[in-house]
C-alpha cells in the first residue's frame, strides 16, 4: 500500500478540443503543478498505445520535478511502461486484484465506485483510494452512468467508516463530477466529518483547471479555497 500521498486536489487530465483547447497538454499540467495540485492522473480516451506511453513518460518528468505522483487512467500496461506512481482503473477496466499482482504492492491503485457494493469489492481487493461518483453531471463526462450526487457519496463515506475492516478504514476517498472553484467549499462541508463519519480526502478535477485560461492560478485559488473555511463558518 502506498503511503502519504496528499489526495486533495486532485487533477485529471483530459486531451480533447473541447477542455484542453490548442494547449500542449504537459505545458497545461505543468502550470497545475506550479499551483499546487496534489497529484496528477493522465486520462487520455483518443490516443493511441505509442502516444499514450510517450506523453506519459513526458507528464512523469513533469511530476517528478515537482515530486508529485502520476498516475494512468484505464491502462496498467501503460502505467508499466511509463514506470508511474499507479494507475485508475473504472468499472469496465482490469479488475483491481490482477491490477495488484502486476503492478505489486508499493505503487497506488484506484477504483471509480458509485455504489456501496462497488465499493465493497474494491477494497477488499486491495484499492488505495476510490474515485466516487458523478458527484454532477458535467460536460466533460458525458457517459457516467450514476449521478450520485452528495448524498450518494455520503453513503459511500458512511458505509466505509462502519465497517471493521482495517482496509476500509485505511482507503482514501475523492470524489469527482461538476466540482468547480464556486461549489468546492460547500462540497467539502458537506462531506465533512461532522456529517457522515469520515471525511473526504480529495475532490478530483478535470475542466476547472485543464478548461482554465490560467491553470496555474486556477489551481492556487482551488487549493487556498480548500484549505480556508468556508465563508459561512
Ligand atoms: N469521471 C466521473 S465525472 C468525470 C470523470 C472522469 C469528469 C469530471 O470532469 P469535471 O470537468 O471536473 O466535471
Ligand atoms: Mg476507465
Amino acid at each position: 500500500m502506498a503511503t502519504k500521498v496528499d489526495y486533495s486536489l486532485y487533477l485529471v487530465t483530459d486531451s480533447t478540443e473541447a477542455i484542453l483547447g490548442s494547449k500542449d497538454l504537459v505545458q497545461v499540467v505543468e502550470q497545475a503543478l506550479k499551483g499546487g495540485v496534489t497529484i496528477v492522473q493522465y486520462r487520455d480516451k483518443k490516443s493511441d498505445t505509442g502516444f499514450f506511453i510517450e506523453t506519459g513518460k513526458r507528464l512523469h518528468q513533469v511530476c517528478q520535478k515537482y515530486n508529485i505522483p502520476l498516475l494512468i487512467n484505464d491502462r496498467v500496461d501503460v502505467a508499466l511502461a511509463v514506470g508511474c506512481e499507479g494507475v485508475h482503473l473504472g468499472q469496465d477496466d482490469m479488475d483491481i486484484t490482477s491490477a495488484r499482482q502486476l503492478l505489486g504492492k508499493t505503487k497506488i491503485i484506484g477504483a471509480t465506485v458509485s455504489s456501496t457494493q462497488e465499493a465493497e469489492i474494491a477494497v477488499k481487493a486491495g484499492a488505495d483510494y476510490l474515485g466516487i461518483g458523478t458527484l454532477y453531471a458535467t460536460s466533460t463526462k458525458k457517459d457516467t452512468k450514476s449521478i450520485i450526487g452528495i448524498n450518494g457519496i455520503r453513503q459511500i463515506l458512511r458505509y466505509l467508516g462502519y465497517q471493521e475492516d482495517q482496509k476500509f478504514k485505511d482507503v482514501k476517498t475523492v470524489c469527482i463530477g461538476g466540482i468547480n472553484a464556486s461549489n468546492l467549499q460547500r462540497i467539502i462541508f458537506q462531506l465533512s466529518g461532522s456529517c457522515s463519519p469520515r471525511a473526504i480526502n480529495g475532490v478530483a478535477i478535470v475542466s476547472a483547471i485543464m478548461a482554465a485560461q490560467d491553470p496555474e492560478s486556477a489551481s492556487s485559488n482551488l487549493k487556498s479555497l480548500l484549505n480556508s473555511p468556508p465563508p459561512w463558518k
